[in-house]
């Protein structure tokens, strides 16, 4: 029998102008097919995070997070964000129930379902007070070709009061187009790191405001969850009482054999990719970047996009091994980060005689 989505594979299920032709044949059961049909309709699903010991999870989480949210931030553990108090980025290097909510094998399989390609979580976030962030799309932090294999779920790790500023989202908004740096007329590859979201926060601004569309916001229960689909312009509402908590963790998903990258630093269309060297948190592996099932690194490179993508690559300095990655460096070696150090420039010159680790095993 051919597979429900043999057609177009390269669309996710949920996505795909074919759902509603599929969805019969995806043997899910009532409560899966209602998760379908909100995401493909909506752009999110609420569901009960499946999980029989998360109660002693979130304890857990809260004791080992809660310290490093105090003012202090010497040792705060989030290499990205360390300007930042609200969030610690990639806990799970360093807290196994981060890593287990993020590796939840029903989660897995749900997604398997709903996509049409195995997921893998490849980014976990913390938040223990609401962020306020502006609408926005994660697509152009961590997009993938083909385009839309990448979710986020969003898990409540207490009862989320309305004035603690709860997640906010657009309905349907997934269904808009994907912005790009062409399309708000900038160059994005090279471009200062720094500036990822602000440059396109004034066209997701006017395309929310042209929609007319309501934002609706997730007043969860501890323990339930929302995917969100990879297009959906979601935020942080506004924290109407300072003193409240937000316990929260994302865990963004990519799915197998796709090229992964960051839109907001590259420009496709002169084949200029500002790839990832995404980590499967489940496995501590890289996961390579895929086309078609070729391996992107692997030789001979036989299409011409792939030899351009490939011929752009960021090699490393000299001195740094070739599958040095400043990102994996920083959250291996949250020191470095800390005193904002540049990652390869101090694996060549301490780091390698310190004997200190560049990659996950
Ligand atoms: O939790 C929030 O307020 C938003 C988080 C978010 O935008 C993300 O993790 O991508
Ligand atoms: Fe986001």
């Amino acid at each position: 029998m051919p597979l429900p989505n043999d057609i177009l594979p390269g669309i996710p299920i949920v996505e795909s102008p074919l759902f509603h032709s599929i969805i019969d044949d995806l043997n899910l059961t009532p409560a899966e097919r209602r998760i379908a049909l909100d995401l493909n309709q909506r752009g999110y699903a609420v569901f009960d995070f499946p999980d029989d010991q998360l109660g002693e999870r979130i304890d857990r989480i809260k004791s080992y997070l809660a310290p490093r949210f105090d003012v202090d931030m010497a040792d705060e553990r989030s290499i990205k964000n360390s300007g930042q108090l609200n969030r610690v980025q990639d806990g799970w290097v360093y807290n196994e129930d981060i890593r287990a909510i993020a590796s939840n094998a029903a989660v897995l399989d749900l997604l398997e379902k709903l996509y049409g390609r195995r997921p893998f979580p490849f980014q976990t976030l913390n938040f223990p007070v609401g962020t306020q962030q502006p609408l926005h799309s994660d697509s152009i932090h961590f997009s993938s070709l083909p385009e839309r294999f990448m979710c986020g779920v969003w898990l409540a790790m207490e009862d989320i009061h309305a004035d603690a500023g709860p997640l906010t989202y657009l309905p349907g908004s997934h269904k808009w187009p994907i912005l790009s740096n062409a399309m708000i007329g900038r160059r994005g590859f090279d471009s200062p790191r720094d500036l990822a979201q602000e440059p396109f926060q004034s066209a997701w601004d006017a395309l929310v405001e042209a929609s007319g569309e309501q934002r609706e916001t997730f007043v969860a229960r501890k323990g339930q969850a929302l995917i969100w689909a990879a297009n959906l312009l979601h935020g942080g509402s506004l924290q109407r009482n300072p003193k409240l908590t937000r316990w929260s963790q994302v865990t963004h998903y990519y799915f197998e054999n796709c090229i992964y990258y960051t839109p907001a630093f590259s420009d496709e269309a002169l084949g200029l990719f500002d790839l990832r060297n995404v980590v499967d948190v489940a496995t501590e592996q890289l996961r390579p970047n895929c086309y078609l099932g070729e391996l992107l690194e692997s030789e001979p490179v036989r299409s011409s996009f792939l030899a351009r993508v490939k011929g752009r690559f960021r090699a490393p300095p000299p001195g740094v091994p070739s599958d040095f990655d400043p990102d994996v460096y920083y959250r291996l070696n949250p020191d470095v980060a800390v005193a904002k150090l540049d990652a390869a420039a101090h694996y060549a010159n301490h780091g390698k005689a310190e004997g200190r680790r560049y990659r996950f095993r």
